[in-house]
C-alpha cells in the first residue's frame, strides 16, 4: 500500500468525540478448583455472531487484559450492555481494515455511519507490545488521540502504519477468514463517494458474547491481569515450548530404548544382525539389508 494512502486511511479512521470516561475492566472471577494450583491467566474472550446473507459465522476476539485495561475495560462494557448488538460493519477496505460498533449503523440510513459513539470516550492507549498485526483488534477514533469511543477495526493483514496512533486491544483467534472476507466485501465505490467504503450488504453484529478471562492452575489468583499477570499468549508460548521440549526428549527416549532392545536382540540372533558401531541406527530406520 503506498505511504499517502496508507496515511489517508489511517486519518480517516474516524468517529464523532463523546465526553466522560469508561470504568477499567473488573476483575475476572477463579470459578473453580484449577485455581488453586500454579498456572496463568487465560485472557477474556469475545465471540461475535455475525449474519450476512448466507456468508454470516462467528468471529472470537481475545482480549488483552493486562496491555490494554482501560480499552478492554470500555470493551467488555459496551458488549455487556449489549451496546453493540445489531451494529453492522459501516467501513470495509480489502487488505486494511473492517471497521464496525457505531451505534448509528443500526439505523437504515448508511449516511451517517461512522459519526456515533457511545456518548463516552477513553483515552489512546497504546502499549508497544501490542501492534497491528494480522487480525489486530483496534480502536477507531478521530484526530483527537483521546477520542476513542466505540468503534473498532480488525486488520485485515499486518497494518503497522498504525501502531503507535491506535489503540490495539484484541486479536481474532477465530474466525479470521470471515473477517478477511468481510474486509473485501462489496462496497459502493466511487459512484456514492460518501460510500465508497460501505458495504452494500448489511453485515450485521447480531449478537456478541463475553466469556471473562480466568486463571488456570493459578496459586494466590485474586486479582486480575491488570495487576500484572502474564499474557495468555506468553503462556501458551510457554506451555507449548515446555510442553514441546519435554514431549520430544520423552519420543527421544522411548526411541533409544527401542534402538537398545533391538540391537541387543540383533546381537543375539547372531548373523542375521548386521548392526554395528555408528551404522546401527541407518541400519534400524532405512530398510536394514536381510
Ligand atoms: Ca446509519
Amino acid at each position: 500500500m503506498p505511504l499517502r494512502r496508507a496515511l489517508v486511511l489511517a486519518l480517516a479512521l474516524l468517529l464523532a468525540p463523546g465526553a466522560a470516561l469508561p470504568a477499567a475492566a473488573s476483575e475476572p472471577p477463579c470459578t473453580d478448583e484449577s485455581c488453586e494450583v500454579g498456572g496463568g491467566y487465560v485472557n477474556a474472550t469475545v465471540e461475535i455472531d455475525v449474519t450476512w446473507n448466507s456468508l454470516g459465522g462467528n468471529i472470537t476476539i481475545m482480549l488483552y487484559e493486562e496491555g490494554a485495561p482501560v480499552t478492554t475495560g470500555n470493551f467488555i462494557r459496551l458488549t455487556a450492555t449489549k451496546f453493540y448488538d445489531g451494529c453492522k460493519f459501516h467501513r470495509c477496505i480489502d487488505d486494511f481494515v473492517a471497521q464496525t460498533g457505531d451505534p448509528n449503523s443500526k439505523n437504515s440510513n448508511p449516511y451517517d455511519d461512522g459519526w456515533g459513539g457511545s456518548g463516552q470516550t477513553i483515552p489512546l492507549e497504546i502499549n508497544g507490545t501490542l501492534t497491528h498485526i494480522d487480525g489486530a483488534v483496534g480502536m477507531a477514533r478521530s484526530q483527537d488521540p483521546d477520542s476513542a469511543s466505540s468503534q473498532f477495526y480488525i486488520c485485515d493483514g499486518p497494518q503497522h502504519s498504525l501502531d503507535g496512533n491506535y489503540a490495539v486491544f484484541g486479536l481474532v483467534v477465530g474466525g479470521l477468514e470471515l473477517a478477511k472476507k468481510i474486509a473485501a466485501c462489496p462496497t459502493y465505490g466511487s459512484k456514492r463517494p460518501l460510500l465508497k467504503d460501505h458495504p452494500v450488504d448489511d453485515i450485521v453484529m447480531t449478537s456478541l458474547t463475553f466469556t471473562p478471562g480466568r486463571w488456570v492452575n493459578a496459586t494466590n489468583a485474586t486479582a486480575g491481569p491488570a495487576s500484572g499477570a502474564p499474557l495468555l499468549t506468553q503462556d501458551v508460548a510457554w506451555a507449548l515450548g515446555a510442553g514441546g521440549a519435554a514431549a520430544g526428549a520423552t519420543l527421544v527416549a522411548i526411541g533409544l530404548l527401542r534402538i537398545r532392545r533391538r540391537l541387543a536382540a540383533n546381537r543375539v540372533q547372531g548373523p542375521g544382525g548386521r548392526v554395528q558401531g555408528s551404522d546401527d541406527l541407518h541400519a534400524l530406520t532405512h530398510n536394514p539389508e536381510p
